[in-house]
């Protein structure tokens, strides 16, 4: 067996993401918060809660970031203490978000803040939320505050976290909250719609910070037929990747909507990023007409929860396709569910060999953040899935590291993935990963 290290550049960022609500905890103003307690929830008796105690300790988990050797981490604003009342903007809470992004940058960690993930202040869904037209400018002015408030610690900048996902769960399969206005015409106003708060937070923080550097984090899956060699089955998937993976992208490059989900140009959209942010975690085998479907071929390997197959080639696969863009590229979530932590360490290496060829082919990869650090709320499936390096108990918010969060820390700490690692943590992935 051949042994051999794959070094990646000495300025490339190692990071964890993490979103507010999943690690905050007392979110009482989002609109997560409520429909967590319903009657009747899919959460039965389990709550966000403390979540990972964010808003009273951040600077604990910041200290394991940094002893994992990570050199960047992606964390998100909650809009609703923000903004609790429209208009009305929060200096305690702004205050904290500084203390948190200065004890990152006293630990050698540097930010990307989101601003939009998955969760909104109860007093804009009263408004209708992405439905509404008025969402933009109440979206625009807090971009601007925020920009305003903490733009001298952040270099980069998410507006939206995977909208495509967001539309499709919060409007069409009515996974997310909140209750109302779902559907197909809801769908169809709300995505013009995140995409003009999109253009208009790109622009405000333009204005405050013109160096940072502004994106979307894109989720990119890789979809392929159900039947091999079915042709109806091929076309489609190869319809639905257009329409998840490349419709956003394609509407940000030239600012028009696309037909057959939405006609038009929006203003002031075109040229809205300045690198592409790709989440990255599994294929999807499409049937003819049918949506998504959890079913995987026999002998794949599969996380905890059906979340998805084991594919690492699909993560070399999106980031050459998004290479037609010709911007930075930065891998802003990647990661899976795995609580016995049996796969994790695999996962690692396989998918960490993926983006190392894309690096030496000198495509411009500059980052890899893990989804995540530790343990954390995963929305409509509550704590059953864990996808931290670090495991948590909510109750007790005990952590211990994951063997593959060992792993995770050599790499960090080494800037490389090498035959030693993969023979010590992952010894079924040694001859795929170094044969010879
Ligand atoms: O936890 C989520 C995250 O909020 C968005 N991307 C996928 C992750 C895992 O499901």
């Amino acid at each position: 067996m051949a042994h051999a290290t794959m070094n990646f550049p000495s300025d490339f960022l190692w990071g964890t993401a993490t979103s507010a609500y999943q690690v905050e905890g007392n979110n009482t103003n989002s609109d997560w918060w409520p429909w967590e307690a319903a009657e009747g929830s899919i959460l039965e008796d389990q709550r966000s809660g403390r979540a990972c105690d964010w808003w009273e300790n951040a600077e604990a988990d910041l200290d394991l970031a940094a002893g994992l050797g990570t050199n960047a981490h992606r964390l998100s604003l909650e809009w609703s203490r923000i903004e609790p009342e429209p208009s009305v903007f929060n200096e305690a809470a702004l205050d904290r978000y500084r203390q948190i992004l200065q004890a990152m940058h006293d630990r050698g960690i540097e930010p990307m803040v989101t601003l939009h993930h998955f969760s909104n202040p109860l007093w804009l869904v009263e408004k209708g939320d992405f439905s509404s037209d008025v969402v933009v400018d109440y979206f625009k002015r807090y971009a601007s505050r925020v920009a305003t408030a903490l733009g001298d610690l952040v270099p980069k900048w998410i507006t939206i976290n995977e909208p495509m996902v967001y539309i499709f769960l919060r409007y069409l399969s009515a996974d997310f909250p909140p209750p109302q206005r779902r559907g197909t015409s809801a769908a169809r106003q709300a995505l013009p719609n995140l995409l003009r708060c999109h253009a208009a937070a790109y622009h405000a923080i333009k204005e405050v910070s013109p160096a940072a550097m502004v994106g979307v984090a894109k989720n990119m899956a890789v979809f392929e037929p159900r039947r091999e060699g079915h042709l109806l089955d091929r076309w489609w998937s190869t319809e639905v990747s257009w329409a998840f993976n490349d419709w956003w992208m394609l509407a940000m490059q030239d600012g028009r909507l696309r037909w057959p989900i939405r006609r038009g140009r929006i203003k002031h959209l075109a040229n809205t990023f300045d690198f592409v942010g790709i989440n990255y975690y599994t294929r999807y085998y499409m049937r003819f007409l049918h949506g998504l479907e959890r079913e995987w071929p026999a002998g794949a390997v599969i996380s905890d929860g059906d979340y998805g197959e084991l594919y690492p080639a699909g993560l070399f696969r999106v980031i050459k396709h998004v290479m037609r863009y010709q911007k930075p590229i930065l891998i802003t979530e990647n990661g899976l569910p795995d609580k016995a932590d049996k796969l994790r360490s695999a996962f690692l290496l396989t998918h960490l060999r993926e983006v190392w060829r894309a690096v030496n082919f000198n495509w411009p990869v500059m980052g890899y953040y893990h989804w995540t650090l530790t343990d954390n709320f995963e929305w409509d499936r509550g704590w059953t899935q864990r996808f931290g390096l670090y495991s948590l108990d909510p109750e007790t918010q005990e952590r211990r590291l994951r063997r593959s969060g060992q792993l995770y820390q050599e790499i960090c700490q080494t800037g490389s993935l090498s035959s030693t690692m993969a023979e010590q943590f992952a010894p079924s992935v040694m001859r795929q990963l170094f044969p010879g």
